[in-house]
C-alpha cells in the first residue's frame, strides 16, 4: 500500500526559496518541510489545511474538500513566475459527478438553441480554426472568503483560489460563427460534462452575445502548452479575460444561444453580488439589489514572506509576489510599512499580456530587531487601487482588499 500522504519533494522552485535564493535574508519561508508538510496553517481561525499530493494530475495541494474537489494553490507554489504550474493550480468543482476520463476522439462540442444549423464540434474541428493566446488570471469570486469578517458561509478559501495560466485555443466567436447565430439573441449559455444530483440545476452559466463574442473570450485547448489536467476541465474550457472563473465553465460541451435572458440558478439566484460600486455592504444587510458578478478588481499577493517567516535583523529583505489588474492591465504596485501614509514603488517583472499575472519585487534595507507589517497595494491601467478597508457581502465575493503580512526581524 502506499501511503496515504504523497510527500512529493520539493519542485526546483520551492527548493530555490529553500535555499534562500533571490531571499538571502529568509529562513524558512514558512515552508513544512517532512512530516509537516502534511498541514498547513493559513492564519486564520479554522485554517489548518491538510495537504496532499493524491490528486491525478495534480501536485501537493490544500484540501478544502474531498467530493467535490475544493484544492487550494499554496502561494509558495506561485511564488517567482507568473504562470501557475498545472499541477497546482487550484481546483473548483461544484458538483461531485465530475468526468474523470473524456476519450478525445468522441468528444463533441454541440452548440443550439437560438441558431441557423446545430452543429457538434470534434477536437479536430475546434483545432481547425484561427489560433488564440492569451494570458489570464482565472480567480474564484469567493477566493479569500475566509477573510471576511464577520465570517460568511461557503467555501473557506484563502488566497490560493487563483492562478494564471498561458490559455491556447479559439474564439468564441469563431466558433459560433460556425453555427450562424440568431438576429435579435441575447445571450449565450455554457455547460459542461459535469452533472448535478437529481434535482438541482445544471451548472450552467451564460454571457450577453456581444461579450461572448468580443474576440478575448476563448475556448482554450491547452494550458501553459499542455493538454488541460482532468480537474481544470479536460478536453476544453471557456475563458473569460478579466472576469471571474465563475463562467470560465470547465469540460465545456454545450454551447446554447439564447433570445432572452437566462434565467437558470446559476445566473439568477448565485454569484449575484450587491449593486454598489465596491460590491460591499453592511454586514448582515439583506434585500438589497444585486447584480450577476463580473469584472475582476487588483490584487497584489506576497509569495515568498508569510507570517512564518523570520527575517534577518540588518540584511537587506527581499520581498516579492504577484499582482493583477483585474479587468485591465497592472499599472503599478507599491508597498508600504506604515499602513498606507507613504508608499514606494515597487519593481515590477515583464508584462506578459494584460490579464494576467504581473511579478513585482522590492528589496527593503536592514530592519532593525522587532517586528513588522508589510502592504502592498496594486493599481490598475483604469485607475482602480486597492483599498485598506475590507469589503462585506454575503456571498463573500470579490475580496480585494490590500494584502498585509507580519514579519519579524532577528
Ligand atoms: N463545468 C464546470 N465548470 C466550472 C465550475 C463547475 O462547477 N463546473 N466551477 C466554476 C468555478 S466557480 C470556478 S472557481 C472555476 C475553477 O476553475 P479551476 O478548477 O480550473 O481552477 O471553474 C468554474 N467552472
Ligand atoms: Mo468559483
Amino acid at each position: 500500500m502506499p501511503p496515504r500522504w504523497l510527500n512529493p519533494a520539493p519542485d526546483r522552485r520551492e527548493a530555490l526559496t529553500l535555499l534562500g535564493l533571490g531571499g538571502a535574508s529568509l529562513i524558512g519561508g514558512g515552508l513544512a518541510t517532512g512530516a509537516a508538510a502534511q498541514q498547513v496553517d493559513l492564519g486564520f481561525a479554522g485554517g489548518t489545511r491538510q495537504l496532499s499530493g493524491d490528486w491525478p494530475q495534480k501536485g501537493s495541494m490544500i484540501v478544502l474538500r474531498e467530493r467535490a474537489p475544493l484544492l487550494e494553490t499554496p502561494m509558495s507554489a506561485m511564488d517567482g513566475e507568473v504562470f501557475t504550474p498545472n499541477d497546482r493550480f487550484f481546483v473548483r468543482w461544484h458538483y461531485q459527478d465530475i468526468p474523470t476520463a473524456v476519450d478525445p476522439s468522441t468528444f463533441r462540442l454541440r452548440i443550439g438553441g437560438a441558431v441557423q444549423r446545430r452543429v457538434a464540434l470534434t477536437l479536430a474541428d475546434l483545432a481547425r480554426l484561427p489560433r488564440v493566446e492569451i494570458a489570464a488570471v482565472n480567480q474564484c469570486s469567493g477566493n479569500s472568503r475566509a477573510l471576511f469578517s464577520p465570517r460568511v458561509p461557503g467555501a473557506q478559501w484563502g488566497d490560493g483560489a487563483i492562478g494564471n495560466a498561458l490559455w491556447s485555443g479559439v474564439r468564441l466567436r469563431d466558433v459560433l460563427d460556425l453555427a450562424g447565430v440568431a438576429r435579435g439573441a441575447a445571450n449565450v449559455r455554457v455547460s459542461g460534462l459535469d452533472r448535478p444530483p437529481p434535482g438541482a440545476p445544471w451548472f450552467a452559466k451564460s454571457l450577453a452575445l456581444d461579450h461572448a463574442r468580443d474576440g478575448e473570450v476563448m475556448i482554450a485547448l491547452a494550458m501553459n502548452g499542455a493538454p488541460l489536467p482532468m480537474l481544470n476541465g479536460y478536453p476544453i474550457r471557456l475563458i473569460v479575460p478579466g472576469w471571474y472563473s465563475t463562467y470560465w465553465v470547465k469540460a465545456l460541451d454545450r454551447i446554447e444561444v439564447l433570445m432572452g435572458e437566462d434565467d437558470n440558478y446559476w445566473m439568477a439566484k448565485a454569484y449575484k453580488i450587491p449593486a454598489t460600486p465596491d460590491a460591499g455592504v453592511q454586514p448582515g444587510a439583506k434585500d438589497f439589489p444585486t447584480v450577476p458578478i463580473n469584472r475582476m478588481t487588483p490584487r497584489a499577493f506576497f509569495t515568498n514572506v508569510d507570517r512564518a517567516t523570520k527575517v534577518v535583523a540588518n540584511d537587506p529583505f527581499y520581498v516579492r509576489g504577484l499582482a493583477m489588474g483585474g479587468a485591465s492591465a497592472v499599472a503599478r504596485v507599491d508597498l508600504s510599512m506604515d499602513a498606507g501614509k507613504t508608499w514606494h514603488a515597487a519593481h515590477l517583472g515583464p508584462d506578459q499580456g494584460k490579464y494576467g499575472f504581473r511579478l513585482w519585487e522590492a528589496t527593503i534595507g536592514g530592519l532593525r530587531p522587532g517586528g513588522f507589517r508589510l502592504w502592498a497595494r496594486c493599481t490598475n491601467a483604469d485607475g482602480q487601487a486597492q483599498s485598506m478597508d475590507a469589503i462585506w457581502n454575503p456571498g463573500g465575493y470579490m475580496r480585494s482588499q490590500i494584502a498585509s503580512v507580519a514579519v519579524t526581524a532577528a
